[in-house]
Formats: C-alpha cells, sequence, structure tokens
C-alpha cells in the first residue's frame, strides 16, 4: 500500500528486473492467495527511468492480483518501456485493475502503456479515473489473457486515452500499436464505455493478430477515432442511445500533442460475421477535425472482411458506410448522411 509519495529515479537492472515505485514478485512459489496493490489518499508514485513503472506484480501462481488506485491518487511514469499499472499473472491467475474518480495513471515514455493487465486468467479492469498514455506506441488499457477473456468497464466522465505513432507501421521491435484500449484474449472481451475514449493516433479499440476471442463494444458515452480488429473474430459494436461514435483518423505524427495528419478513418470490425449497431439515440459522425479532410467524395478504400469506411466532406456532410457484416443505422441519419451500403463487396 502507498498512501504517502514515491519517487523511482533509477533505470531498471538487467532484464528481467524492471523497477517499479510499488511492486509484488513473487516467482516459483506456490501460493494461491489473492495479492493487492493499493495506492490511496493522496498517495503518488513517479518513476523516472527505462522500464520503471509505476505499480508492478509479477506472480506465477496467484489467484488473483489486483491494483486499486484510490482516492487522488496519481502514478506517472516517465521512461521508455515503463508502464503506469504492469501486472503479471501467470498460470490461470486473474488480473483485476480499479480507479476510482479522482484517480489518475498516465505513461508518458516510449512503448509505455498506462495499465498493461497480462493475465493467465480474466482481466477485469472499472475505470472511472483516468488512464493515459502520451508517448510514441502508447497505448492507454492493454488487456491480454492467455486462456481467458477480459472485461473493461469505463465511468461516466473517466478517460482512456493512447499515445501516437507516425504512421500505420511498427517500428522493428515494437510489439503494440498505438491505441487506447487493446486486447489479446483468448476468449471474450467486453468494453462498456460510458466515459471518453479516444486521443494520439485514433486507434480507439483494436486487437492483436493473436487475439482469438471475439469483442463485443457497448458504447452510451464517447469514443474517438476507429476500430481495428483481427479478422478471426466475430466481434460486436453496439454504439447505445446516448452513445457516439466520433469517427476520425487524424493522426498526431510527431508527438507534440496536435493532430497533424489527416487520414481517412477506416474501421475494421473483423470476420464477415461481425455487427455493428448504431441504436436509435446514437450517433454517428465525422469528428470536426476530421470533416475537412475531403473536398469530395472519392472512391472508397476496401477494407478487410466487415470493415467500412465513413469519409465525406463538411461542405456536404456526405457519408459513406460499407459493411459486410449487419448494420443497423438508426433511420434519422438517412435525412443527413448519403448511405451507401454494400452488402458482401471488398
Ligand atoms: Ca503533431
Amino acid at each position: 500500500m502507498v498512501s504517502g509519495s514515491v519517487r523511482v529515479l533509477g533505470n531498471s537492472a538487467a532484464s528481467p528486473g524492471d523497477s517499479a515505485g510499488a511492486e509484488l514478485r513473487q516467482r516459483n512459489v506456490l501460493n494461491t492467495s489473492t495479492q493487492s496493490v493499493q495506492v490511496n489518499g493522496n498517495g503518488s508514485i513517479v518513476a523516472d527511468g527505462f522500464r520503471s513503472h509505476g505499480a508492478a506484480a509479477e506472480m506465477d501462481h496467484a489467484s488473483l492480483v489486483s491494483f486499486d488506485i484510490l482516492d487522488r491518487a496519481s502514478i506517472v511514469t516517465l521512461g521508455e518501456q515503463s508502464h503506469g499499472i504492469n501486472a503479471l499473472s501467470k498460470t490461470t491467475g486473474a488480473v483485476a485493475l480499479g480507479v476510482t474518480a479522482n484517480a489518475a495513471v498516465t505513461a508518458f515514455g516510449r512503448e509505455s502503456v498506462g495499465a498493461r493487465l497480462d493475465a493467465g486468467g480474466q482481466v477485469t479492469v472499472a475505470n472511472a479515473g483516468r488512464v493515459t498514455s502520451a508517448g510514441k506506441y502508447g497505448v492507454g488499457i492493454f488487456a491480454q489473457s492467455v486462456t481467458a477473456g477480459a472485461e473493461i468497464t469505463i465511468d461516466p466522465s473517466a478517460i482512456v486515452a493512447g499515445g501516437w505513432q507516425s504512421d500505420m507501421t511498427l517500428a522493428p521491435g515494437v510489439l503494440l500499436p498505438s491505441a487506447e484500449v487493446l486486447f489479446n484474449t483468448a476468449r471474450n472481451a467486453l468494453l462498456f464505455n460510458r466515459g471518453i475514449i479516444g486521443s494520439g493516433a485514433d486507434r480507439a479499440i483494436g486487437d492483436l493478430a493473436t487475439n482469438t476471442g471475439s469483442v463485443g463494444v457497448t458504447n452510451w458515452g464517447q469514443v474517438t477515432g476507429f476500430v481495428d480488429f483481427n479478422g478471426a473474430g466475430t466481434n460486436a459494436f453496439i454504439n447505445a442511445s446516448g452513445g457516439s461514435f466520433d469517427v476520425r483518423h487524424f493522426a498526431d505524427t510527431n508527438g507534440d500533442g496536435v493532430s497533424d495528419t489527416k487520414r481517412v478513418s477506416v474501421s475494421n470490425f473483423g470476420a464477415p460475421t461481425s455487427s455493428f449497431n448504431n441504436a436509435t439515440g446514437a450517433t454517428v459522425r465525422l469528428a470536426p477535425d476530421d470533416a475537412k479532410v475531403f473536398n469530395k467524395p472519392k472512391q472508397l478504400p476496401h477494407g478487410g472482411a466487415a470493415s467500412w469506411s465513413l469519409r465525406g466532406s463538411s461542405a456536404a456532410h456526405v457519408t459513406w458506410i460499407k459493411a459486410e457484416g449487419i448494420l443497423e443505422w438508426s433511420p434519422a441519419y438517412h435525412h443527413h448522411d448519403r448511405v451507401n451500403h454494400q452488402s458482401g463487396l471488398r
């Protein structure tokens, strides 16, 4: 438990000896109990160094490794590959993270994740505060499970944001693309958003190529950017009443915090059996930043199976939708947008 402040200035020792402000490490010990890390009060952790995490746990046999960032607690990491939360639970152990409303976890360095949650078993996140990363190839929340799935809940006013990258490819040796929420789970991953997801490179929700579970997103809040799922999963995105999906690909390509490059925003929903359901009372729109990209409609780029694209101009508010899966569209939107629904095309 950390209630005061901890400042970590050193780099990690040679791998695997990462350093951390608060750390649990128990390897090769047959201890199946629950292990927890708690930062509360006005407690703060600042970690400044290479692979120097804010709070970390590495457990071989724990049934559950949990992190609770409470009250007005703050975790900040500044170095490369330095995660705000770095949880590793091997075998079938679960990982849980709770962040309360006034608490914040922030990672600034390259290849750093706000909350990196790597479990043998289930991953559970309840975020009512802020979990962000700002660096190159930064990820807000990365949930990985070898045998199970994940469930992430983002409360109203809560924020998840990721970092940036200069283009759509990864530099050699880089493991994760910049993203707000990223999954790599064996079974189903669920995301319930009532807060705000978006920033950086605009990959709002994605999964890795090795993800084998399906991803289910229900959005009552705001998602800005695009979704990027591999072609294997039958994924479902429900933009629920009150929810807003602000379609955008307006990248910050140099990391100064200002978006500078406008791109066609292409969302890939995964397998052809995937679905996007824009419910009554929900909104899909071109985010203001992106509305100026095209002066006139252009040919759609083709995406993977079940991909779709939205693009248009600020003058005409033209929007195309391409879908190979199931597309349900709020009737109200037909009044504003010209819809081209091309089923079964690539
Ligand atoms: Ca920039």
